[in-house]
């Protein structure tokens, strides 16, 4: 998206709430239910030989995840809730005046959720705006069905998309701040995190190739949680599930876990993050050198992690057209890359200076993290 994409004068944004839901594609249904109900044990709200509509223990409206049967996988819809019904009338009038695709779907046509206004926003992705809908069973106290790696919530999306700076802008004008951002001091943006809800985001942006869905988070109370999905993984011979971590995040401190699903699609595991819902809630900011930035104990992210992510589609089923990242990449700058990334930042600067991040409010005895502005 380039900036003038933007009109300068917009009516007002709709009030988004938090991520809500996902839609999924996946090409065999019965593998992807082994997944995520025989491992993952999210609950079924309903089902049919197409699709399956679950929801994590926590959750209470019908689904937070979609899993549709079709022919080649993909992300289909990323839903925001929004906080009335009238929003949706100015989320429709937003988008037109937006320029993009809106289209109105009538209560019902999504199983469990009332009126939709879908739109292809103006990075390229559908995009699913709702209050309506059906209240379920909410399993909080269910601890006879939970297990030991209890998912709890859908906590947010992650997307990949060509040019940070100008989603970052995009996103801020739909209401959403920005809690920790990855720069360097050329000033390229290689990915920042944004939410509406308290937490460090309802949506994340990472910088390549897009648009493209890198993965759908969903967050346990506990850190043993996601151990236990390890240990249950490695017990079933599914190791392969996993790809990157357990471990801990630099970027929004939460403990973390990636997983594939069968159809390639990324699933992230993630718990304890932290509060950010005042106003003045300061922003972190890291170097794209800083090893700590992606995992605290310094685990090196693995390529695949840098390079795949899922198609999207727009809202006639066909993969979303891709626009080629202009700006370095993370990956280019990071992996492999000796001498240009640091633990301890005064170190191994060769210019001898001190490093980002030093002398500022992030520092805490002598340890270096994402200087806060
Ligand atoms: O949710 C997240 C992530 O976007 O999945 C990745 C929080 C932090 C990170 S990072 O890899 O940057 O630590
Ligand atoms: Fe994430
Ligand atoms: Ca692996």
């Amino acid at each position: 998206m380039s900036d003038n994409t933007v009109p300068a004068a917009l009516p007002p944004a709709p009030d988004v709430i938090r991520a809500a839901s996902a839609e999924l594609i996946v090409t065999d249904l019965a593998a992807a239910r082994s997944f995520y109900v025989d491992v993952l044990r999210l609950v079924v709200t309903e089902e049919d030989e197409n699709a399956i509509y679950l929801r994590a223990f926590e959750d209470y409206l019908h689904h937070s995840l979609v899993l549709r049967k079709g022919p080649v996988a993909a992300c289909a819809a990323l839903s925001y809730r929004v906080r009335s019904e009238a929003e949706l009338d100015v989320a429709e009038t937003y988008y037109k005046a937006l320029g993009v695709d809106v289209r109105r779907l009538p209560a019902g046509t999504k199983r469990g959720i009332g009126e939709i206004v879908q739109v292809q926003d103006p990075l390229g992705f559908p995009i699913e705006f709702f209050y309506g809908a059906e209240h379920v069973e909410r399993f909080t106290q269910r601890y006879d069905v939970h297990g030991a790696g209890a998912i709890a919530r859908l906590d947010h999306f992650n997307v990949v998309t060509p040019d940070i700076p100008a989603a970052q802008k995009y996103y801020e004008g739909l209401g959403f701040k920005v809690s920790e951002d990855i720069e360097d001091d050329e000033q390229t943006v290689y990915a920042a995190w944004m939410y509406r809800k308290s937490t460090v985001h309802d949506v994340a942006l990472t910088g390549g190739d897009g648009p493209r869905m890198h993965h759908i988070a969903f967050s346990t109370n506990e850190r043993h949680q996601i151990l236990h999905i390890c240990d249950q993984l490695g017990a079933l011979r599914r190791s392969d599930a996993i790809e990157r971590g357990p471990g801990r995040h630099g970027v929004s401190n939460a403990f973390y876990l990636y997983l594939r699903d069968p159809d390639g699609h990324r699933i992230e595991i993630y718990t304890q993050d932290y509060y950010t819902g005042d106003p003045d809630n300061p922003v972190i900011r890291w170097d794209v050198h800083d090893n700590q930035r992606r995992d605290w104990w310094g685990t090196p992210v693995v390529p695949s992690w840098y390079s795949e992510a899922s198609t999207v589609l727009d809202l006639d089923g066909h993969p979303a057209e891709l626009v080629e990242r202009k700006d370095s990449s993370e990956a280019a700058v990071t992996i492999g890359a000796d001498g240009f990334s640091y633990t301890r930042a005064d170190e191994t600067r060769s210019d001898g200076s001190a490093g980002p991040g030093s002398g500022r409010s992030g520092e805490v005895q002598g340890v270096k993290l994402g200087h806060q502005v």
